[in-house]
C-alpha cells in the first residue's frame, strides 16, 4: 500500500547524505525522521545510495524473509549504510544511538504493483 513505500522511504532513505564519521549523525536522523516519538526504535538502518538503485533490488530474485514471507530481495552490490542502535544508556524521549558505517549487501522486501520496497529486513 502506499503509506508504505512511503514510510520506507522516510526511515530508510538518505541518498542526500554520504557515509560520514558524524557521531550525531543517528541520534539527529533518528529524531529527524520520526522514529523516537512514543518509543525509541531499537535499530534502524539508513541507505545511502541513489532511490533507483533501491528500488532496483527489489528485481533481484526471490528470497524468503524474516518473517517466512517469500517477497525478499538481495542486493547484488554493497551498498554504503549507517546503521543505528540504540545505546544501553539510552532513555525515552532522549533516545541515544551508536553508529556505524557499513557497506553491505542489504535484503528489502518489496510489494505492490509498481514493486518497489518496503521494509528493511536485514544486511549481509
Ligand atoms: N531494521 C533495520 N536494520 C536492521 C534490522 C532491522 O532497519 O539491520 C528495522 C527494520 C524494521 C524493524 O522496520 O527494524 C524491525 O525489524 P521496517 O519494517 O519499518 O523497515
Amino acid at each position: 500500500r502506499f503509506w508504505r513505500l512511503h514510510k520506507f522511504q522516510r526511515q530508510h532513505m538518505d541518498p542526500e547524505h554520504l557515509t560520514t564519521n558524524n557521531t550525531q549523525y543517528c541520534n539527529l536522523m533518528m529524531k529527524a525522521r520520526n522514529m523516537t516519538k512514543g518509543i525509541c526504535k531499537p535499530v534502524n538502518t539508513f541507505i545511502h545510495e541513489p532511490k533507483e538503485i533501491v528500488d532496483a533490488v527489489c528485481q533481484e530474485a526471490n528470497i524468503t524473509c524474516k518473517n517466512g514471507q517469500p517477497n525478499c530481495h538481495q542486493s547484488s552490490l554493497p551498498l554504503n549504510l549507517t546503521h543505528c542502535r540504540q545505546t544501553g544508556a539510552s532513555k525515552y524521549p532522549n533516545c541515544q544511538y551508536r553508529a556505524s558505517y557499513l557497506t553491505k549487501q542489504i535484503i528489502v522486501a518489496c510489494e505492490g504493483k509498481v514493486y518497489v520496497p518496503v521494509h528493511f529486513d536485514a544486511y549481509v
